[in-house]
């Protein structure tokens, strides 16, 4: 039996190119992208100071004799001053969703708008859109990268394209069954709400269409692409990427499914220990750092994301050349230290999801009341495991609790709470509450 999923059909032959040619194309854009980039005062400063020109760059590895560049460079240059070309050149700008501090903004020209079309177009290909498809996006249309991005990609394969952006379930779920879609584009939590409805409407996958999904904007676990599966009745493809990149079309999952191929040919990636900045060997987790190498508008050299994958650069059966990326284990900055110890959300997740009856819905609440770290999950339970007598309610509130802390190494207060009490989030969700940072005690 094929290990497949789906047919494994390439959109663009670069994404096969032999790992020789591919890294030969990368240094030739490279000097390009440095030529675009030294317009650019912030970045030509910094190629100055390395005595490095686009002429003088021998190697790949001569990139790394460049600083990093973090989120408060851009922040700095708002809102617009890393931008390479002149402001009538740009045809459109978006921002990055500002979760954590103030927003900033990146802008693109005519091309780099048809390269970001293009790799979206890959993956989705990669994940099997077809022509014939009609795939509705359930993205937040603006700002975001989510809703255009997508968009575009999906009019690049052309298929057809339903922009039903992103909140009223009621009607996603009528738009899926009536128009018979195909392809659904949102983030993974939005799926699952989208799956919630139609169990709550009382009818299952079997009402509709609905074949694959496209999903990313947010970390995930296996548990919940599962999860996901079964309640609608699809397969499910992860995606990635960020508004100082590009947006979604980065990387994304092949028909094999076991990692994201980085577009490579697009962006050069590093893999670095956060503390140290030093490279980590190839499987260990640590920081992805991308440097864009066909941007027009807003060229990024060595940016540091803050998310947290392994690399993995064995060749894969799919025939793409591309370097896979782990799922998002974290980000740097969404690690809650509590009590001393390093816990990030999705391992409280992937507990939670490891037993029978919780629902993938909890909010992780930090606060600190006197000298002590207190830690508690909020976790909903399944409509069917809801019961009212209090020995079956509290040996399933023990399950979680052995769960958390065999998955984190700590105790959290582990609150039962009925199905659907918690906040539904249309976009990305949100599922930390830390009191600690709103007393000023971080
Ligand atoms: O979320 C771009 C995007 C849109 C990607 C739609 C995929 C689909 P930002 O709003 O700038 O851009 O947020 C970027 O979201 O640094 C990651 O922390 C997180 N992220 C994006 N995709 C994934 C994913 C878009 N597949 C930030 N898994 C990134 C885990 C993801 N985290």
């Amino acid at each position: 039996m094929s290990d497949f999923v789906v047919e494994n059909r390439i959109w663009n032959r670069a994404e096969v190119l032999p790992r020789k040619a591919l890294r030969a194309l990368q240094l030739r854009r490279l000097r390009r992208q440095l030529e675009q980039a030294a317009r650019v005062p912030f970045y030509r400063e910094r190629m100055a100071k390395a005595k490095l020109t686009p002429q003088s760059l021998k190697s790949l590895d001569d990139l790394r004799r460049l600083p990093f560049t973090v989120k408060d460079d851009l922040r700095r240059n708002y809102p617009l001053g890393l931008c390479a070309v002149p402001r009538a050149e740009l045809a459109r700008i978006h921002g990055s969703s500002g979760t954590t501090g103030s927003s900033t903004f990146v802008g693109y020209t005519r091309k780099d708008l048809a390269t970001w079309a293009e790799l979206c177009a890959r993956f989705l290909t990669s994940g099997g859109l077809r022509p014939e498809h009609t795939v509705q996006i359930a993205f937040g249309y603006g700002l975001f990268t989510g809703g255009f991005g997508l968009h575009y990609g999906v009019e690049r394969v052309g298929a057809a394209l339903i922009p039903a952006a992103a909140g009223n379930t009621a009607r996603q779920i009528r738009l899926l069954r009536d128009l018979e879609v195909d392809v659904l584009v949102c983030t993974p939590s939005y799926a699952l709400v989208i799956a919630e409805g139609l169990a709550e409407a009382g009818t299952g996958p079997h009402a509709l269409h609905l074949r694959y999904g496209h999903l990313g904007a947010e970390p995930w676990t296996e548990d919940m692409r599962v999860k996901i599966e079964q309640q609608l009745g699809i397969l499910a493809f992860n995606n990635y990427g960020l508004s100082e990149v590009i947006g979604p079309g980065v990387s994304g999952e092949c028909p094999l499914r076991n990692g994201m191929h980085i577009q490579e040919d697009h962006f050069i990636v590093e893999c670095v220990n956060p503390e140290t900045l030093e490279p980590v060997a190839e499987g260990e987790v640590g920081e992805l750092v991308f440097t864009s190498l066909t941007k027009e508008a807003c060229p990024v050299l060595r940016y540091r994301t803050r998310d947290l994958a392994s690399l993995n650069s064995e060749p894969c059966p799919c025939g793409r050349t591309g370097v896979r990326m782990s799922r998002v284990t974290g980000r740097t900055d969404d690690m809650l230290i509590i009590r001393g110890v390093n816990v990030f959300p999705l391992q409280v997740e992937e507990a939670l999801l490891g037993v029978a009856g919780t629902a993938p819905h909890y909010m992780i609440i930090v606060d600190r009341p006197g000298n002590l770290d207190e830690a508690t999950v909020q976790v909903e339970i399944q409509p069917g495991s809801f019961s009212d007598e209090m020995r079956a309610m509290q040996a399933l509130r023990e399950r979680i609790d052995r769960a958390l802390q065999a998955n984190t190494g700590i105790r959290f207060h582990v609150e039962l709470v009925r199905p659907q009490s918690l906040e539904r989030h249309l976009g990305k969700a949100v599922h930390v509450r830390d009191l600690r940072r709103d007393k000023g005690l971080l």
